[in-house]
């Protein structure tokens, strides 16, 4: 059976005429960042990759079909549409079954990605090993999914509610390097800095792309993560950081919150608690991981 991929002109054409061309996901609108600025946000960083000289595309299930690059109406759907589901790669067969719309994780995006043969992948954060998960085994299937699939993911870091230290260290188990933007230090998503050292620092798209170009060579499999921090006037003041941090892991656990509700309750509790201080940043963080991934599909 073929795989039922549906790619936007847009994408096919410069996929065949081997232009740079980024994926993005679609977990961060439906389910990431809040109505009606999801949407328009989504344009913005689509819009940012084309800037920077790559075609975007968006991944997302849409009518049961995953789409590699959304129409605006199918852009309109992921970000409005109540029935859309956060589809990891588990997911993906069964809203696909259903004939259902899916908004795409890192896991899942990357996976369809791959797939079509897209390199580099531009997000916000990645998900990773949380807080408690030495009692609720709560690992995020984006770090599995990174060990196998071919696809480098430009992030800001992963967000300061998970355990960064055990993330960083389920990176090295299962052998996916980590490698940051003009610093030795690991970003922390809403902040510049999260406060662990990293072995590589890398100064420009070209040398990821060389490095990509070597790992291909030596057929060490799977995914890097390329850490692209916010310059340090752009990131969240670090004291309501803080704060919100410690109220929003204790809101999660007294409603019981678990699986994969997890990462969206404390996105949004952050945005609603800083009356959008955080949404902003998220947002120049994502845009600034869009325009940097697009310099490293440039430079393939
Ligand atoms: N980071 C963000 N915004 C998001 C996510 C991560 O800044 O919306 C999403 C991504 O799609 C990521 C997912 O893959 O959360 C991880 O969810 P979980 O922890 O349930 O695996
Ligand atoms: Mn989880």
């Amino acid at each position: 059976m073929k795989t039922p991929l549906q790619m936007t002109k847009e994408v096919a054409q410069a996929l065949a005429d081997n232009r740079p061309v980024v994926a993005l996901e679609s977990t961060i609108i439906s389910h990431g960042l809040p109505r009606p600025r999801n949407f328009e946000v989504a344009l913005e960083i689509e819009d940012a990759v084309r800037r920077a000289g790559a075609t975007p595309a968006t991944i997302a299930v849409v009518d049961g079909v995953a789409n590699v690059g959304l129409e605006e109406k199918q852009l309109d759907t992921i970000a409005n549409d109540n029935s859309v589901v956060k589809v990891s790669i588990r997911d993906l067969g069964i809203v696909a079954a259903r004939r259902g719309h899916g908004a795409t994780t890192v896991a899942a995006t990357a996976h369809i990605a791959a797939l079509a043969g897209i390199r580099v992948f531009a997000t916000g954060g990645l998900g990773g090993v949380h807080r408690d998960a030495n009692s609720t085994f709560d690992e995020s299937a984006d770090l599995p999914a990174l060990s196998s699939l071919p696809v480098t993911v430009v992030c800001a870091g992963v967000k300061s509610i998970l355990d960064v230290s055990a993330t960083l260290e389920r990176l090295e188990t299962l052998s996916i390097p980590v490698v940051s933007v003009g610093t030795n230090k690991f970003p922390g998503f809403y902040l510049t800095d999260s406060g662990y050292t990293l072995d590589w620092k890398v100064d420009t798209a070209a040398e990821v792309a060389e490095i990509m170009r070597q790992r291909a060579a030596y057929q060490t499999k799977g995914g890097m993560v390329v850490a692209n921090p916010l310059p340090q006037d752009e990131q969240l003041d670090p004291v309501l950081h803080e704060r919100l941090l410690t109220e929003g892991l204790r809101a999660a656990h007294l409603r019981g919150i678990r699986g994969k509700d997890v990462t969206p309750f404390l996105l949004d509790f952050f945005h609603r608690e800083s009356q959008g201080k955080s949404l902003d940043v998220n947002v120049t963080v994502v845009l600034n991981n869009a325009v940097f991934a697009a310099a490293i599909a440039a430079a393939l």
